[in-house]
């Protein structure tokens, strides 16, 4: 592909769920749709280039959403949500605005309480944490992996910008080791409390549906701390937990060795399995 995909949001006969494919949120609402067996087509851009395609679908501001934002942890105002992804086109011109809107569409709603820690703690943690380590000067072949399927023209771009937008997401993000730590902290605490509700509800987070809404967002959001396998179904492709320093290694297997860790592996095998039958 040499452009970036560009459509036409009145002219879609499908929906266009708009990503940086890598990110964890769009992976809880890419996960979404697939589970409700919803027929998408995945828009996805090289952050940076992002902001152009998702400026122009936000322009009105009843189409930008009041959950977390990239830049929150930083200070940054929240009219940066303009560009924040996901967000899913509907035929007809309406637009989801951000992965619960799109898990509510799909499945179901998630309990108010869960999707405040999820969203506004988790989420931004698990991105501090993971970034902290993506973005460092020895991870760029990563990252050059990582955009490997973009378009040519993302990928020539993305050779010209690339500096400037790492300084950028490392200060937008407000990457430090000390955040890093702290993030670990609250990884950790929120996997406890995870644990204790798969305990009290026989190893699922919605009982009423074996598998629902909160179980994929919280395997999503979390699943750059165990890195599974099947990290986007096919939309991307993810380091190894190999592919990181040891420091970061050491944290995974730590996730991996609770039983919620356990868990979001199953759930990622278990998406691999019904994916492929
Ligand atoms: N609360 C939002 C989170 C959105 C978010 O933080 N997205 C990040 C990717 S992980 C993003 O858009 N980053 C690029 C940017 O802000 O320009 C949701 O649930 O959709």
């Amino acid at each position: 592909m040499f452009m970036p995909t560009s459509f036409e949001p009145l002219a879609i006969a499908r929906p266009h769920l708009v990503t940086i494919p890598y990110s964890h949120y769009c992976e809880f609402s890419r996960w979404a749709l697939e589970r409700a067996g919803i027929d998408f087509v995945e828009a996805q851009y090289i952050p940076g280039y992002h902001a152009k395609v998702v400026g122009q679908l936000r322009s009105n501001k009843a189409d930008r959403s009041d959950s977390s934002y990239a830049g929150q942890e930083s200070g940054v105002h929240g009219g940066r949500r303009k560009y924040a992804v996901p967000l899913l086109c509907l035929p007809g011109g309406r637009i989801l605005r951000d992965s619960w809107d799109i898990a509510a569409y799909a499945l179901d709603a998630i309990d108010d309480n869960w999707k405040t820690k999820l969203d506004q703690e988790l989420g931004i943690a698990v991105r501090q944490l993971g970034y902290h380590y993506l973005l460092a000067p020895e991870s760029r072949r990563l990252l050059n992996r990582m955009i490997a399927s973009s378009s040519l023209y993302e990928r020539g771009l993305w050779f010209l910008i690339k500096d400037k937008v790492i300084r950028g997401m490392r200060q937008l993000l407000a990457i430090t080791p000390e955040n890093a730590n702290q993030s670990k902290e609250t990884i950790l605490r929120i996997f406890d409390e995870v644990g204790d509700l798969l305990d009290e509800q026989s190893g699922t987070l919605t009982p009423e549906s074996g598998f629902g809404a909160f179980d994929i967002a919280f395997c999503s959001l979390a699943a750059y701390c165990v890195m599974p396998k099947n990290f986007g179904n096919g939309a991307v492709k993810m380091p190894t937990a190999e592919d990181f320093p040891s420091e970061f290694q050491d944290f995974i297997h730590q996730c991996r060795s609770t039983k919620t860790g356990q868990y979001i592996l199953r759930s990622y095998e278990q998406r691999h399995i019904s994916a492929a039958s």
